[in-house]
């Protein structure tokens, strides 16, 4: 699907992807080399190829077929990443692609937890993010506000941990205002979000803003995501929730996400790759129709057969029959879901 010249034109935001999720094959392996890190592929054009593969296997359900599984090939990625330099210019890239993309504004989310048992200081990984952050700022003119997942799969207060080591450049009094909300990624297989309620805890009483994956046709998904709605923060529920596609399903988490004003930020690429179109799309239509609030996000581009957030979102003009004003609808909807701060949203809008 070509993008169109009034997708491309269109003045975006990006509040769905993860930094780790854009790293190239070329800058991975740049930093293979640099770092002497070693690559499972032999060459340039092995590596290319290993992108290629429509990664769906969850050997939870679908048992171990030896092939790597989606999280294993995006964590595998960022071993190349180690010096302060590495996380810089992977920021960099991203916030270079996203002015060529006309994104004006996003919210990536990293996966600090991804770099601390190999010895590399959380001042490495942030202090590397947080010139990106900046320099972006300046050089491309694209503000950006940061998210610090949990890893959901390792233990809860190895992820308490890697907060309050954080904790210096989170955006709150006295912060270094890299990041200003927590999220929650990785295998969610038995892992609910209601797990992680310490942490959400504590990043709320710092002034920081709580997402969480609820991911499509996990096991459980529907119930993550009711959780999510309901039971999280203290029953306040999450600010908002990544993907929460399944609340299509059931008309109590319909109600629940309107009632409670949580916008979703969708991925529908992500989706693309296991269901077919004439069932994914009118998901995402009747999300519309019911007056659910969404986005439209990349996840993770480079693993993704490098669809972007402007291949989204004209993925989504094209299969859900959207016109012009829905697309600037949706647009509009990432500005008003997003946390910039009042006076940014209003260059934004
Ligand atoms: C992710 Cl596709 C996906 N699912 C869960 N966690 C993630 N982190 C990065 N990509
Ligand atoms: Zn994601």
């Amino acid at each position: 699907l070509e993008i169109s010249s009034f997708v491309a034109a269109l003045p975006k935001v990006e509040l769905h992807v993860h930094i780790e999720g854009t790293l190239t094959p070329s800058l991975r392996w740049k930093l293979a080399h640099r770092n002497n890190v070693p690559l499972p592929y032999l060459t340039y054009e092995a590596l290319l190829e290993s992108y290629n593969v429509l990664y769906n296997h969850r050997k939870e359900v679908n048992g171990d077929n030896g092939a790597p599984t989606f999280l294993e090939t995006y964590f595998a990625g960022t071993q190349v990443l180690c010096k302060e330099e590495d996380f810089y210019e992977l920021g960099m890239e991203y916030l270079q692609k996203a002015k060529d993309m006309n994104v004006r504004y996003v919210e990536p989310f990293f996966d600090l937890q991804a770099y601390l048992p190999r010895g590399i200081p959380a001042a490495t990984v942030l202090n590397g993010y947080m010139r990106a952050q900046r320099e972006g700022a300046a050089k491309f003119g694209v503000q950006s506000n940061w998210i610090m997942c949990f890893i959901r799969d390792e233990p809860v207060e190895e992820g308490i941990a890697a907060y309050k080591a954080a904790r210096p450049w989170a955006k709150m009094e006295g912060g270094k205002g890299l990041f200003h909300a927590v999220g929650l990624a990785s295998n969610e297989y038995d892992r609910p979000p209601l797990l992680f309620e310490t942490g959400y805890e504590m990043a709320q009483r710092d002034g920081l803003y709580v997402t969480m994956h609820c991911d499509v046709d996990q096991k459980d998904a529907a119930d993550h995501v009711h959780e999510a709605i309901f039971s999280v923060c203290g029953g306040k529920g999450a600010q908002r929730i990544d993907h929460g596609l399944n609340a299509v399903d059931r008309p109590e988490l319909i109600a629940g996400l309107k009632d409670r004003g949580i916008g979703l930020t969708l991925c529908p690429h992500a989706y693309h790759r296991r269901q077919k179109t004439e069932v994914l799309f009118p998901k995402i239509r009747k999300l519309w129709d019911e007056g659910v609030k969404f986005c439209i996000n990349s996840d993770d581009p480079t693993y993704m057969h490098n669809i972007w957030v402007d291949g989204a979102m004209e993925k989504v003009y094209h299969y859900c029959e959207m016109d012009k004003s829905d697309m600037v609808k949706l647009a509009r909807n990432s500005v008003e879901m997003s946390w910039a701060d009042e006076k940014l949203k209003e260059e934004l809008l």
